[in-house]
């Protein structure tokens, strides 16, 4: 075909393209291996060898011609297919957000993280144990023989006979890290875990509960080493202010016991709700770890030493965040975490 016959059905074919693949099928007829300006290249070796460049330049021409009108064409649909697009698929930014629910840190969860900070800058490890315990590391090695009142099955939940019970304290812990210590190696940890008791649930009892028990054994401890790691640990949590106050006590455990209170933190002793109008506040059981417990974890008492202490998670948690029923720390109602995350964040 002539070139001149070309370039008029070029004109025409761009009066008449009407989409992309039309526009697409119009390359192939005439860029294509079998297209019309194709072809002419083909044509030139039957070319006078001085009508060649003319020629040459002409087919160039036509080329350009048609890829032009091939950009702009392609251009127009393209811009057209996409403002069809934005003006069907628009989205409405006035319509009110789903409310995305998002959930908040347990307050008993958050309590615990924080005491385990103050122990772990002191150089204590935290540890945790089995949930079912035997009944040889819950009681027997901590100095609670066979018939001792607080074995009672009214009290322990048994699980399989005598021997297997839910841990009512996480003492076990302790007695399992001194049993791996070998009668050499110092301890200092903390165990925070849920322990189980047969108690009927109320505002103030639950039968599983946390606590936070701690063991220090090593040369030469006394009672005032309890006191000044005990003080350090309530002004952390409570206020540099605090202070704290040994009173008699008894475990079986341990020897001498005491009862661990601190100065109301909310009154400073001028009597208060939170104090029930006493000052002080009742946060932890401790003492002098028994000789028998160490002699029968490994330890010698005649050249080891230890403290131990015992926190009620929630207890702690109850007086540090006013609450005043333990439920609220299981009944999973998110309402409560996150309303205790806002007044956190006041
Ligand atoms: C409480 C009292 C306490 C301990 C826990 C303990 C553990 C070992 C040896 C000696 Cl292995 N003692 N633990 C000692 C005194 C008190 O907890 O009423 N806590 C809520």
């Amino acid at each position: 075909m002539k070139i001149e016959e070309i370039r008029k059905l070029i004109e025409e074919d761009k009066n008449k393209v009407a989409d992309l693949k039309a526009l697409n099928d119009l390359k192939v007829k005439y860029l294509g291996k079998k297209g019309l300006i194709s072809e002419l290249n083909q044509e030139i070796k039957n070319i006078p060898n001085e009508e060649k460049r003319e020629f040459g330049q002409k087919v160039n021409e036509l080329r350009d011609l048609f890829n032009n009108f091939y950009l702009e064409k392609k251009n127009e649909f393209e811009t057209a297919l996409l403002n069809e697009k934005l003006s069907t698929e628009a989205i409405d930014i006035s319509l009110p957000a789903v409310e995305v629910v998002s959930g908040a840190p347990n307050i008993l969860e958050k309590l615990i993280e924080e005491v385990e900070e103050v122990f772990m800058s002191m150089g204590y490890d935290v540890v945790d144990g089995p949930e079912i315990e035997e009944d040889r590391y819950n009681f027997e090695m901590l100095n609670i023989p066979k018939g001792h009142p607080a074995r009672d099955a009214q009290d322990t939940f048994y699980l399989e006979g005598e021997e297997i019970l839910l841990r009512s304290q996480t003492s076990p812990v302790q007695v399992r890290t001194m049993l791996e210590g070998n009668g050499v190696t110092p301890i200092r940890m903390i165990c925070p875990g849920k322990t189980y008791r047969r108690d009927d649930d109320d505002a103030t009892h639950s039968h599983q509960f946390m606590q936070i028990e701690g063991l220090l054994v090593d040369k030469d401890i006394s009672l005032s080493d309890l006191k000044g790691t005990i003080d350090e640990v309530v002004k952390k949590l409570f206020g540099s202010d605090v202070e704290t106050r040994f009173r008699p006590s008894y475990y079986q455990f341990t020897e001498p016991s005491v009862e661990v209170d601190i100065s109301c933190f909310n009154c400073h002793g001028n009597g208060c709700n939170i104090c029930k109008k006493t000052g002080w506040l009742t946060v932890a059981g401790a003492g002098i770890v028994h000789p028998n417990v160490l002699r029968m974890s490994g330890y010698d008492p005649e050249k080891w030493t230890g403290f131990a202490f015992g926190f009620g998670a929630e207890r702690l948690a109850m007086l540090k965040y006013d609450i005043h029923d333990l439920r609220v720390f299981y009944n999973t109602d998110l309402r409560e975490s996150r309303n205790f995350d806002r007044k956190e964040s006041l």
